[in-house]
C-alpha cells in the first residue's frame, strides 16, 4: 500500500471513530430528555460510523497495510437544543465528507486507482447522510421552538427509522 494512502485511510478510522462517538453522546443526551425517536436514530448512525471504521481496517490490513485504532477525545454533550444537536450532525458530515474527498484527490495524485475504487462506497454513504441532516435540520428550522412540533418530529424520526430498518 503507499505510504502517503495508507496514512490518509488511517486518518479516516479516526474521524469514523469520532463521528461514532459523537453520535453515541448525540442519543444519550436525546434518550435522557425523553427524544425516544431521536436517540433510536443517533445511536444507529453511531453504529453505522463503526461500521465505517471497520471496513476500513479491515482494508487496510486486507492490503499489507496496518490499520491503527486512535485515542477519541470525549465527544460533546453540552446541547442546548434539538436545533443545536442536528447542527452538530450536519457539520460532522460535512467535515468527513471534505476529509473523504481529500483522499479520493491523493489517490488520484497517486495513481491509486484500487483505493479510488475503495472510496466510492464512502462517497456515496456521505451523499445520502448528508441530505438527510440536512432534511431533519430543515424541518427543526420550521418548527423552532414550538414543544409540540418537537414532540411530533420525534414521534416522525422514530417512524422513519422503523421504516428504513424494514427495507
Ligand atoms: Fe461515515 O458516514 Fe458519515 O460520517
Amino acid at each position: 500500500m503507499i505510504p502517503e494512502i495508507e496514512k490518509l485511510l488511517n486518518e479516516q478510522i479516526k474521524y469514523e471513530s469520532k463521528a461514532s462517538a459523537q453520535y453515541l453522546s448525540m442519543a444519550s443526551w436525546a434518550d435522557t430528555r425523553g427524544f425516544n425517536g431521536v436517540a433510536g436514530f443517533f445511536y444507529n448512525q453511531s453504529e453505522e460510523e463503526r461500521v465505517h471504521m471497520t471496513k476500513l481496517v479491515k482494508f487496510i490490513n486486507e492490503r499489507s497495510g496496518s490499520a491503527v485504532i486512535p485515542a477519541i477525545d470525549k465527544p460533546r454533550d453540552d446541547f442546548n437544543s434539538l436545533m443545536e444537536l442536528f447542527e452538530t450532525f450536519l457539520q460532522s458530515e460535512e467535515y468527513v465528507t471534505a476529509q473523504i474527498n481529500n483522499v479520493i484527490f491523493q489517490c488520484l495524485e497517486h495513481k491509486d486507482y484500487n483505493v479510488h475504487n475503495f472510496m466510492q462506497w464512502y462517497v456515496a454513504e456521505q451523499l445520502e447522510e448528508e441530505a438527510i441532516a440536512r432534511t431533519l435540520l430543515d424541518k427543526l428550522k420550521i418548527i423552532g421552538d414550538d414543544k409540540s412540533g418537537h414532540y411530533l418530529f420525534d414521534r416522525d424520526i422514530h417512524t422513519f427509522q422503523v421504516e428504513e430498518q424494514a427495507k
